[in-house]
């Protein structure tokens, strides 16, 4: 079985709702319905509780808060923060991993996996390598990279990265963004009561801070995690619940930081746990992963997915899980009052994410095989109390290829270059396709769930509308995990594709749909945008190339969004932003945002319409060019 449909996917989502309340569970579509229509002001963006004279609500009888603040400040100043909370996350997430990379060693947890990025890295931050030991340099690295977030003077180390005119650009516009932090805190002050009214002023601090996300916290997430734990090649795996065994202890692995998994992993295939399991009456140790963990484990390992933002419930519903194991991000505190309506146990781990109802295991990094280990333990010695006349494994598991980092597209397109002509190891093939109109463009589909919209079926459709019209789209996020739950990350996917992409696929040996990561590696999407566009010798937003988050729903998407666009990268979104109770911010950000960084937002709810709208974008930039 290759492809399933979304009926399907349907069908097998209200079998476990089923299940759910057969087990007297909650679960998400019951607190939906409880909360009945969202509250109106805050769905615009126009209720402010910045200060406690207020809260403040504006409506056509009171257009100013207390303090005289507009819709359009009010909405400017709720957008803006959720820029900042979003790149603090993915940035505190890339933080952590550069202590982890500087607590690496030979002897410890940690190693480093990848030391030729490691040297490309020092090289291109001026660390010298002459005569140094490996752990010396990567210690070094990590420090630079740790400076990244709090240095007091500069802007970021990896703009010098981005094709001529993109940087001149973010000068100009003054959206080249300083230190990580420095950003995020920027916008805290600036969105203080009494600070800044202005909505433009707020919309160029949300893409500067968003840059900051893009081309700081993220990237150095991404090269890190690269540098410790591998840089990802094409893997295939196996995705939705249909990767839970019968016979084995489960362990589902939820939430965002390698550094938790990779020793998971590690532990899970540890012999003398394997054995204990065995002990236990189980088979083994079986490992799924949940929402961007398992994007990562999944490029690395090839650890089945079990879904996506939206499917974390119903990995408990099968009642066939020992125990969830998660550690910051996206994670549903109703997971602790689920788990505890079957045998699951619900394990936190980070300080960072505690959750009354958990378990919780604090990670010790210091120690961290050991203490994954523990982890591990506990899982297994919950087997025995699995309760078989709950479980239901749905019968559903789709092949998927995972794991295109772009050094691994790069060996895919070597594939089509004839060396005795062309340099191999270019993007030059993808932009030659392109060109050519072989491809008529490219998108990259991120984001979440959102239940505002039909789960999965906002990112299925339009995923098979680009493919049908020869546009080549990349993933990352739970998007990546719809399509691999609809088995669209197969390479047997290449027969919905139309003619030219059919064609390209079939030579170069890809999927229709290249799952390049977690949310965090929406960075590798950007520099592989960057690369085509050096290749080519133009800014990017000329390029026939779109960004799409059909169901997103996260701050990190709201960062994601602005960097985004800041990058110059047209961005369709499903699901509106909550400002639409300022006209001047929709007005910013649909339209006069264009004048800044060259792309700006198009929202449309309709799968179909953002579909047809995308292709007509892509299209109008071709013709533009000539092309
Ligand atoms: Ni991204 Fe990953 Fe999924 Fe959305 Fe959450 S898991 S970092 S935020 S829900 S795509
Ligand atoms: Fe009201 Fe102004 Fe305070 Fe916001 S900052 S709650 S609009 S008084």
């Amino acid at each position: 079985k290759t492809l399933l449909s979304i009926e399907q996917m349907e069908e097998i989502n209200s079998l476990l709702k089923q299940k759910a309340v057969e087990a007297g569970a909650e679960t998400w579509q019951d607190r939906k319905e409880a909360q009945k229509v969202s509250c109106k002001f805050g769905e615009e963006g126009v209720c402010c509780r910045i200060c406690s004279m207020g809260p403040c609500r504006i409506t056509p009888k009171a257009p100013r808060g207390i303090c005289g603040a507009n819709a359009d400040t009010i909405a400017a100043r709720n957008f803006a923060r959720m820029v900042a909370a979003g790149a603090a996350a993915h940035s505190d997430h890339a933080r952590d991993i550069a202590h982890v990379l500087h607590m690496s060693s030979e002897n410890g947890s940690y190693k480093v996996k990848d030391k030729d990025k490691l040297y490309k890295l020092a090289g291109e931050w001026g660390v010298s390598t002459e005569g140094k030991d490996l752990y010396d340099v990567a210690h070094e690295v990590a420090e630079v990279a740790l400076m990244e977030f709090g240095k007091p003077f500069g802007t970021l180390r990896f703009l010098d990265r981005a094709v001529d005119g993109r940087k001149e650009t973010w000068e100009k516009e003054k959206v080249a963004p300083r230190a990580i932090d420095r950003e995020i805190a920027t916008i805290m002050h600036s969105t203080h009561i009494g600070c800044t009214a202005e909505a433009e002023s707020l919309v160029r601090m949300g893409i500067r801070t968003g840059l900051s996300d893009g081309w700081g916290g993220s990237m150095i997430g991404t090269e890190l995690t690269d540098i410790l734990f591998g840089t990802p090649t094409p893997t295939q795996t196996e995705s939705n619940l249909g990767v839970l065994e019968e016979d084995m202890v489960n362990i589902v692995l939820h939430g965002h930081d390698p550094s938790l998994s990779e020793m998971i992993v590690l532990a899970s295939e540890d012999a003398e746990l394997v054995a204990y399991a065995k002990e236990k009456g189980a088979k083994g140790i079986n490992l799924a992963g949940l929402c961007c963990t398992a994007n990562e484990v999944t490029m690395r390992h090839g650890v089945k997915m079990a879904g996506n933002f939206l499917q974390q419930e119903n990995a408990v519903l099968t009642g066939a899980v020992e125990a969830v194991i998660v550690d910051v991000q996206c994670i549903f505190p109703a997971m602790a009052a689920l788990a505890d309506c079957f045998h699951t146990k619900f394990i936190t781990t980070s300080p960072k994410a505690k959750i009354p109802g958990a378990t919780h295991i604090e990670f010790d990094e210091h120690h961290a095989f050991d203490s994954a280990k523990g982890i591990v333990k506990e899982a297994i010695d919950n087997y025995a109390n699995r309760d078989r006349a709950k479980v239901y494994i749905p019968d559903s598991k789709q092949t998927a290829m995972a794991g295109y980092s772009i050094e691994a597209i790069i060996k895919q397109l070597d594939l089509v270059t004839n060396s005795h002509v062309d340099k191999t190891g270019t993007v030059k093939p993808l932009a030659d396709c392109i060109v050519s109109g072989v491809l008529r463009g490219a998108v990259g589909i991120v984001g979440c769930n959102n239940p505002k919209v039909r789960p999965d079926y906002s990112h299925i459709e339009i995923i098979k509308n680009m493919i049908a019209n020869d546009v080549i789209v990349v993933a990352t996020g739970c998007a990546a995990q719809a399509a691999a739950k609809a088995g669209l990350l197969d390479k047997e996917a290449r027969n919905l594709a139309g003619q030219g992409l059919r064609t390209v696929c079939e030579l170069v040996d890809i999927p229709p749909v290249l799952h390049m990561g977690s949310c965090v590696d929406i960075s590798r999407i950007i520099l592989l945008v960057n690369a085509v566009a050096k290749h080519l010798n133009m800014d990017i937003p000329k390029l026939p190339v779109v960004g799409i988050a059909p169901e997103w729903m996260s701050e990190k998407a709201v960062a994601i969004g602005n960097y985004v666009i800041g990058s110059g990268i047209d961005t369709f979104l499903g699901v509106y932003p909550q400002v639409t109770g300022s006209a001047e911010m929709v007005d910013l950000l649909t339209n006069r945002v264009e004048d800044i960084v060259g792309a700006k937002f198009t929202v449309e709810m309709d799968p179909a319409k953002l579909s047809e709208q995308v292709l007509e974008r892509i299209e109008a930039k071709r013709t533009a060019l000539g092309i």
